[in-house]
């Protein structure tokens, strides 16, 4: 019983090896584990799972099998720190080992993401978030990042254009391209300032455009480039239509080109202005390069210089298509009857001409104010502002010279006195000076008493007299008029007359 125990267990043992020789064919047929190699995954996550590896086995008797190496048969796979580790797997009595890598989660690479802004008009700045990137970590994950104005680099917007923008992110970069613009044209209009009447041979004069652009805002734009347009022509007269592009708008205009212009005169001109009138008028005399010629009228906009604030000679300038060309006006004071006394002070320059008068010999002044008494002292004489004075020459003149608005009947009046004889007598006006109207001789009467309170020679000229009707009635003619008062043979050296405060012109 023994024995057949004995041979029952063999049998079963036998049957057993074969059982497992067929299970597992490894280690039955003959020959031992002679080499090893192993091929796995190098690189893990801190907290990765073993990935699993693959075992390569050489027999002695030169046959080979793969086997997969679980995570128990990986001995030194952990995960838990990073770092490199050493992974030794042993099999049939023989080890290899591989070497891994343990990470940390980290960002391995990123990317623009779609959608976001690649247009920015000149002058504006990117704002935060205006595009993303996609961040994809160790992990496999992905996350979508707003790209921050700390971020970017090269985003010109002062110039037009295509831009590349790079994106830093960590030690990560990426680019994406934008383009720089100008805002669209919303409307363009032709302004009124824009020329549109031009010469045979004239070159573009540019146009003018009130736009409104599409952030709202709005300006006027001045073109004079002339490859911006088309239709401009003037090799011959005629209408034109011209168009001229402005960013993403084109517009049209008018023009005409009329004959060109061989030469202008002046051809007629109002010379007599009164103080503070407006233009009143001139004649162009345009002469063409076709030979004809025409008769254009100035108008107030083409003067460039106008001024009848002063009195006297003036040059008048205007400008006609690029041609400056002058003519001269007179100014005169301007005598306007308000209804009262009409007085014309001697000194109003305006309206007085003293340029005929010379003084006499020795003094400084044709006006005085003040009387110097026999001590020195000084004092007013009493004038109204001022007064003629030491102007008694023969020969002089005094020119009452103004522009009337109307035509009227007057008697001319004068304040006055008479330093004659030592600055003692009264003098008869008729004895001083003919008075002329419009050069019509008057017969002057009146007498001007004397001009010292005293009697003293000189020291006190404070009287004056007042003469309302030298002339008898005058004819005041509207437009201009001239008196004039023409001193006397004798004058000079028998008389010191008259000082002369104002006139008055009184309507009859
Ligand atoms: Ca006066």
């Amino acid at each position: 019983m023994k024995n057949r125990f004995k041979k029952l267990m063999l049998a079963i043992f036998a049957m057993t090896a074969v059982a497992m020789c067929v299970l597992a064919l490894a280690a039955c047929s003959g020959g031992y584990v002679e080499k090893l190699s192993v091929k796995g995954k190098m690189y893990y996550m801190v907290g990765d799972e073993f990935a699993g590896a693959t075992l390569t086995v050489t027999y002695s008797d030169g046959r080979r099998e793969q086997v997969d190496v679980t995570a128990d048969m990986a001995n030194g796979f952990d995960t838990t720190v990073a770092g490199n580790k050493t992974i030794a797997v042993v099999y049939g009595g023989k080890t290899v080992a591989f070497d891994i890598t343990v990470s940390e989660l980290y960002a391995s690479g990123i990317s623009v993401a779609d959608g976001g802004k690649t247009e920015y008009l000149i002058g504006t700045q990117y704002a935060d978030g205006d595009a993303s990137i996609n961040v994809s970590y160790t992990d496999g994950t992905v996350q979508t990042v707003p790209i921050t104005g700390g971020m970017i680099s090269g985003l010109d917007t002062t110039v037009e254009g295509e831009k590349t923008v790079s994106v830093k992110y960590g030690m990560l970069d990426t680019a994406y391209t934008v383009t720089v613009r100008y805002p669209y044209v919303v409307s363009a209009t032709v302004a009124s300032s824009t020329k549109s009447v031009y010469r045979v041979g004239d070159e573009f004069g540019g146009v003018t455009l009130d736009v409104v652009y599409e952030d709202d805002t709005s300006g006027s734009v001045t073109l004079t480039d002339i490859e911006r347009v088309k239709g401009f022509d003037t090799t011959g007269i005629g209408p034109r239509t011209v168009r001229v592009t402005y960013r993403n708008r084109t517009v049209s205009y008018d023009i005409q080109v009329l004959k060109a212009i061989a030469g202008v005169t002046v051809k007629s001109s109002v010379g007599m202005y009164a103080k503070g009138d407006a233009f009143k008028g001139a004649e162009l005399a345009v002469e063409y390069a076709d030979g004809t010629s025409e008769t254009v009228a100035v108008t107030p906009e083409m003067l460039t210089e106008f001024d009848t604030m002063q009195v006297g000679d003036r040059t008048v300038k205007l400008m006609f298509e690029n041609r400056e060309l002058t003519f001269g006006i007179t100014v005169y004071g301007k005598f306007a009857d308000d209804g009262g006394d009409n007085k014309i002070q001697v000194e109003d320059g305006d309206l007085v001409d003293m340029s005929g008068a010379q003084l006499q010999s020795g003094a400084a002044s044709k006006f005085e104010s003040t009387t110097k008494n026999a001590q020195n002292e000084e004092y007013s004489n009493g004038a109204e502002g001022s007064s003629t004075a030491n102007i008694s020459v023969q020969g002089n003149k005094i020119v009452i010279r103004f522009i009337a608005e109307r035509a009227g009947k007057y008697k001319l009046g004068m304040r006055a006195q008479s330093g004659s004889d030592a600055g003692k007598s009264d003098v008869k006006v008729a004895d001083a000076f003919d008075i002329y109207v419009n050069g019509d001789i008057k017969t002057a009467s009146g007498v001007i008493q004397k001009g010292s309170a005293t009697g003293v020679n000189w020291k006190d000229m404070t009287n004056w007299t007042l003469l309302d009707d030298l002339v008898g009635e005058i004819d005041i003619v509207a437009g201009l008029n001239e008196i004039e008062l023409a001193f006397k043979g004798g004058t000079a050296q028998t008389m010191r007359f008259p000082n002369i405060d104002y006139f008055v012109l009184t309507a009859v």
